[in-house]
């Protein structure tokens, strides 16, 4: 008997919850303004995600996925994509479309339920929003592998959630892309919950980074509340790309609901929700920029004024946009089925469209 193979999951932190930092971690090219620049972009997207809640509550937007807890996942990663790579995202990666330039109207007008807010504007590096849990990361790898093909230089990550991790989608995914040695780096954001579905409950796995090895390619786990080792871990896969895939599982936690249909007091302890706001991803670089002197009460107070502003006019102009409600009919077939005819001609005829005044809501929020 002999040992065929032999394998190990690491995982990194480079900032604390004390915003202390690992010198021989650090990534040399990350000065100060790029570590305000992501301070910035986690309060920001912190605020657009609270503003989005709020709307929805008041019937101002169609079902939303909070993504509170996740910007040091989210922030981090997009801003160690270079210029010309892709993102692939899930339902919740609000904050990575914030750090990569897309408008923040755009991003209500699909909170708002329409698709032209789903829309990719020409020059951006994504796929649109996916619902269909892990369906993305097919997307993401056949994308990596037009990038080999091409020979374009770029290379896309692609963002599952932990309960995605359980779907063929997302094990097929990594398969193509580890045989094809494709450019994907393959984030699974775990923040502890799918629904109410507990990651222990998951997979009997003890890492969800693990499951890299069954494919053949490296996978590591990071603390996805350090935006600085998000940055790290992701800049490092994404520079050796080139070479093959990298699985990085992101440790973090969903501070909030799964989406506004959803309640989680029926099935978690509010304990464990306060435990892990002891390691909320925005607090540690507050206290690293504080000690540093780079930051204090009224740069706080100036950014949070910004904030609320730009939110402000992008959710002004978001409902301000007049979509047309027919639009619905179209983008699904390359011709009008007869059926969807039918409901078009009736629509129009009996005046639909200006009786709804909003559109109907079902008795679950959905
Ligand atoms: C194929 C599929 N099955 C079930 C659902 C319903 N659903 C939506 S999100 C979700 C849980 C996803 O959990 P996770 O992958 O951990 O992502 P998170 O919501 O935590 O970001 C489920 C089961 C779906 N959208 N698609
Ligand atoms: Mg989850």
């Amino acid at each position: 008997m002999k040992k065929v193979f032999d394998g190990s999951v690491d995982y990194y932190q480079v900032m604390d919850e004390q915003g202390n930092i690992d010198m021989s971690l650090f990534p040399n090219e990350l000065d100060d303004s790029k570590i305000l620049e992501m301070y910035k972009y986690m309060s920001l997207a912190r605020a657009m995600d609270a503003k989005a809640l709020s709307l929805q509550r008041q019937g101002r937007a169609v079902t939303y996925a909070p993504m509170v807890g996740e910007e040091a996942t989210q922030i981090g990663s997009a801003i160690a994509l270079r210029k010309d790579d892709y993102f692939v995202p899930n339902f919740r990666q609000q904050g990575v479309f914030l750090a990569r330039g897309f408008s923040m109207d755009e991003l209500f007008l699909y909170f708002r339920g329409y698709e032209e807010g789903n829309m990719i504007p020409k020059g951006k590096h994504a796929l649109p929003g996916a619902v269909p849990v892990a369906t993305q990361m097919q997307h993401a790898a056949g994308l990596a592998f037009a990038q080999k093909y091409l020979n374009t230089g770029a290379s896309v990550i692609g963002y599952v959630g932990d309960g995605g991790t359980s779907e063929g989608d997302f094990y097929e995914s990594l398969n193509f892309a580890g045989v094809t040695k494709s450019p994907l780096v393959a984030i699974i954001e775990n923040n502890q919950w799918a629904i109410s579905m507990p990651r222990g409950k998951q997979t009997a796995a003890q890492t969800l980074a693990q499951k890299a090895i069954a494919v053949g390619i490296p996978g590591v786990q990071v603390d996805g509340n350090d935006v600085i080792g998000v940055y790290k871990v992701i800049r490092d896969a994404l520079a050796n790309a080139k070479n093959g895939p990298t699985l990085v599982e992101c440790i973090t936690y969903r501070m909030s609901m799964h989406t506004t249909a959803d309640d989680p007091t029926k099935y978690r302890p509010q304990e464990e929700v306060d435990a892990w706001k002891k390691s909320d991803p925005i607090a540690r670089v507050k206290i690293y920029l504080t000690k540093k002197g780079l930051w204090g009460d009224k740069k706080e107070q100036d950014l949070a004024d910004q904030s609320l502003k730009a939110i402000d006019a992008a959710v002004e102009k978001a409902e301000s946009f007049k979509g047309d409600p027919a639009s619905m009919f179209e983008h699904i077939y390359s011709y009008m089925p007869d059926i969807l005819q039918d409901e078009l001609d009736a629509a129009t005829a009996s005046n639909f469209w200006q009786t709804q005044q909003q559109p109907p809501q079902r008795e679950n929020g959905e």
